[in-house]
């Protein structure tokens, strides 16, 4: 069970940040009512939650997942790979500090969060363009000790491998088609996988805490394939998150 979830505010100038996306600019006051219903939904978990506020000059610095890789053992602070987010992590250090001792992803690794996908004792993680063999590399010399096994996956497409896969029940992964070329069958073998439905892409990004999901609103079909699972299901609508390329892990670290 988390027990806590660090969060951001986001700022007034949230449109400055990173995008792909061709959905047009986030609304400011939108974003905001948005975000606190995500808190609140979080809060209905049962985690307590470090809030803080927008970080002047990092417009992407409330998708806070992506500095930080919290396990129960330890907290490894990243490198972002975006030069841009560089020194968002540096703002989390001190957070994390008062749960976890700390670690760090150093030079030449470049690392976000959302290439993190941690299940049971394996720690899936994705070599995109934010995220390199290096870092992957540092990140198993630090967790072999601990009894955790890195797997390195390649991200074809899409931003982080949390863009496209993520965990929705105990051992269990929703996995958005594209995803499946990155991963072995052997990686994937343990594991049972229920697949985001087709032109439902960006319902990939789910988050599962503390035995409910939360999910991105306007997925009809891949709600109706989680409901199988027969986990609570809510719903939050994060339309300005997606037009900056975020989704319901981006914006929170739980622990
Ligand atoms: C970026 O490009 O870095 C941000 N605009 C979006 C980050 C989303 N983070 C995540 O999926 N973990």
């Amino acid at each position: 069970m988390y027990t806590h979830a660090i969060v951001r505010r986001p700022g007034r100038d949230l449109a400055d940040g990173i995008t792909t996306a061709k959905l047009g600019a986030p609304d400011y006051e939108r974003a905001l009512r948005q975000h606190a219903c995500y808190v609140h939904a979080l809060v209905e978990t049962g985690v307590g939650i470090l809030a803080l506020d927008p970080l002047p000059g990092y417009p992407d610095a409330y998708f806070v997942e992506d500095v930080a890789v919290v396990l129960p053992e330890v907290a490894v602070i990243t490198r972002p790979g975006a030069a841009s987010r560089r020194g968002e992590e540096v703002a989390i250090a001190p957070v994390l500090a008062r749960h976890r001792p700390i670690l760090h992803i150093v030079p030449p690794g470049t690392m976000d969060g959302g290439d993190v996908l941690v299940v049971g004792q394996s720690v899936f993680v994705g070599i995109s363009s934010r995220t390199n063999e290096a870092a992957a590399q540092q990140l198993s010399i630090m967790l072999e000790g601990l009894g955790y096994r890195v797997v390195p996956i390649s991200v074809a497409t899409g931003l982080h491998l949390k863009s496209s896969v993520c965990t929705v029940a105990e051992n269990t992964l929703l996995v958005a088609h594209r995803a499946r070329t990155g991963w072995s069958g052997e990686a994937l073998s343990h594991l049972r996988t229920v697949s985001v439905a087709d032109g439902e892409q960006d319902a990939a990004n789910a988050l599962f805490v503390n035995d409910r999901i939360l999910m991105a609103a306007g997925f009809p079909e891949t709600h109706r394939r989680l409901e199988a699972l027969a986990v609570p299901i809510v719903e939050l609508d994060v339309s300005e998150a997606r037009k900056m390329d975020g989704g319901l892990t981006c914006m929170s670290i739980r622990f």
